[in-house]
């Protein structure tokens, strides 16, 4: 076939350095630039053919989000504006690696297996990219990748992740879920914002300002031309605007969330990153200390204001916060004892948490580290709009307020500018400031770090992540010790993105004097931590050893 000749001829324009192996991880392909063109070429064509699948429009967006900014990578948006399904991720990955000679042969297995007709068939394909040097290069192989199977694209150029997510949805919903534009992306939000602050008519002015670091990327971009559309009911002063500093370097929700510090002085700021679909809030105190408002803090936030408004409605609504291993134990024991909603926990990765969610009417779904949004079922949102049309009195009120957050709400993809709106105007509704936010319950303390391991396989998980199911012995040993602490909570999984295995515990105290004595001698350091990393490189070298007596 001609098409294939051509796919073939073009596809040498996009050469594959030889034997080099990268995998559709969590959240798509991310490595250093460079090494990125072939792949973007052929997401191109893997995204033209998903289309003609789906027969809908599939987005592709380039970014590597919080990643050094010599790095690249690449995601693909479903037609409802989800993350690609599991089943297609295998595909980019067998695409990615197939070397040029290989490379029709594997596309054609892939038509073969889902059935794709390849003739007369539409194709079309939305492409978008962040603020990164290579990023405009990229998306052109993208674009390229597309033409070479006769697709038709649309590059949206410039825009932050949630927002390509937005515009695919759109687009496929006829407009039923906005207008696919920026413009349309800015007006829906900002109306929806100036509608639910209208409900807090004594907010002072040090309420409506807000500092926001944009992590030197697109958010802090989009966020400028957005702040006409908000009219004043939102007073951004944005920092690491990108107009001098380097993306993501020292900055960014990252970077706060990890390096746990902020700014002196500063009173109530969030921290996008790199691509802006993730987002949190922090403060100093009076005595310079800083306090982090991450992604439970904010579920937790949002799930109440939302739960006492279904209350005050009569709404009875099936509301649920859906959250990872690595929520810390106070939320979740808040959640679930004081607030009375159903918690569920998820694998790590916003694809899972997104698809727990839609099992709820409404489902709010965050990763500790500010990544997340709220669902709301078809039905959920025709009951509130039923009331808002039939009501009156405070019951009218609550479903306004319902509905106006729904529309706020970037319900394809978490959305750091969305979020941050949700967020200003609870406190603005609530009269809350967020040191009174910070206060509805205390973190416990806890570590993470990344314990580097030759084939992070090793381990297996189960159980949402939270239990090791191999090496053996290793969930035993991590139980014995976890037992003899208040609180305590400890769990090992293999990352996504890098070659690494992950380790977080969390205990009611930091001080273990006992362990730390045994194991490190550390002052500071949770003992249990400092042990299950202990663990980790034990039991790993006894896989290898293991291994190689095979
Ligand atoms: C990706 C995920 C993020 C997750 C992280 C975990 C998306 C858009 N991003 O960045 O949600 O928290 O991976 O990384 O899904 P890890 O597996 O290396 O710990
Ligand atoms: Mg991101």
């Amino acid at each position: 076939m001609a098409q294939w000749q051509e796919v073939s001829e073009k596809s040498k324009l996009h050469p594959k350095p030889v034997g080099l192996v990268l995998q559709y991880g969590t959240a798509g392909f991310r490595t250093n630039a460079d090494h990125l063109d072939h792949v973007m070429f052929r997401m191109g064509l893997l995204a033209t053919l998903r289309s003609i699948n789906t027969k809908a429009i599939i987005g592709v967006m380039v970014t590597a989000s919080h990643n050094p900014e010599e790095d690249n990578g690449v995601k693909l948006i479903d037609p409802m504006g989800e993350m690609l399904t599991p089943a297609w991720e295998v595909y980019a990955t067998q695409l990615a690696n197939a070397e040029q000679d290989h490379l029709i042969t594997v596309l054609k297995d892939l038509v073969q297996k889902e059935s794709i007709d390849l003739t007369n068939q539409e194709a079309e394909v939305f492409v978008g990219r962040d603020t990164r040097s290579s990023s405009a290069r990229l998306s052109d192989a993208v674009l390229d990748g597309v033409t070479a199977l006769d697709g038709r694209s649309k590059d949206y150029g410039l825009v932050t992740t949630p927002q390509l997510h937005y515009m695919v949805c759109c687009c496929n919903t006829r407009g039923g879920y906005g207008k696919a534009s920026v413009e349309g992306y800015y007006s829906k939000l900002s109306q929806a914002f100036i509608q639910l602050t209208k409900s807090a008519p004594n907010r002072t002015d040090d309420q409506k300002c807000l500092l926001v670091d944009g992590a030197n990327g697109i958010g802090a971009l989009k966020l400028r031309e957005m702040e006409p559309y908000l009219q004043g009911a939102l007073k951004v002063s944005l920092f690491c605007d990108g107009t001098g500093g380097k993306l993501n370097h020292q900055c960014g929700a990252d970077f706060v969330k990890v390096q746990q510090n902020s700014p002196k002085g500063i009173n109530r700021c969030c921290s996008f990153d790199g691509d802006a679909d993730r987002i949190v809030y922090y403060y100093s105190d009076d005595h310079g200390r800083f306090h982090l408002l991450d992604g439970d803090k904010i579920a937790t936030l949002i799930s109440t204001f939302l739960k006492e408004l279904l209350t005050k409605a009569g709404l009875d609504l099936k509301i649920a916060v859906v959250q990872t291993a690595y929520a810390n134990g106070s939320s979740t024991r808040y959640l679930e004892d004081t607030m009375k909603v159903i918690v569920r926990c998820a694998k790590t990765g916003v694809k899972h948490l997104h698809h727990v969610a839609q099992e709820f009417d409404i489902g709010v779904y965050f990763e500790a580290n500010g990544h997340g949004t709220v669902l709301f079922s078809k039905a959920a949102e025709e009951k509130i709009q039923q009331l808002c049309d039939d009501s009156e009195g405070e019951r009218q009120g609550a479903a306004t307020l319902l509905k106006n957050s729904v529309d706020l709400i970037n319900q394809t993809v978490g959305d750091a500018i969305s979020d941050m709106l949700l967020i200003e105007a609870i406190l603005a509704i609530k009269g809350m400031t967020v040191q009174q936010w910070d206060a509805i319950y205390t973190d416990l303390p806890n570590r993470q770090l990344k314990v580097k391991v030759s084939d992070r396989r090793v381990i297996d998980t189960k159980d949402a992540e939270r239990k090791t199911v191999s090496p053996a012995g290793l969930q035993e040993a991590i139980d014995r010790l976890v037992e003899r602490h208040q609180d305590g909570r400890s769990f090992v999984r293999p990352s996504g993105t890098e070659d690494v295995v992950r380790v977080y515990s969390e205990a009611a105290t930091q001080v273990t004097r006992l362990l730390n004595h045994l194991y490190l001698n550390q002052p500071l350091h949770t003992g249990v931590f400092t042990f299950v990393c202990f663990c980790v490189c034990r039991f790993e070298r006894h896989f290898i050893k293991h291994c190689r007596c095979l």
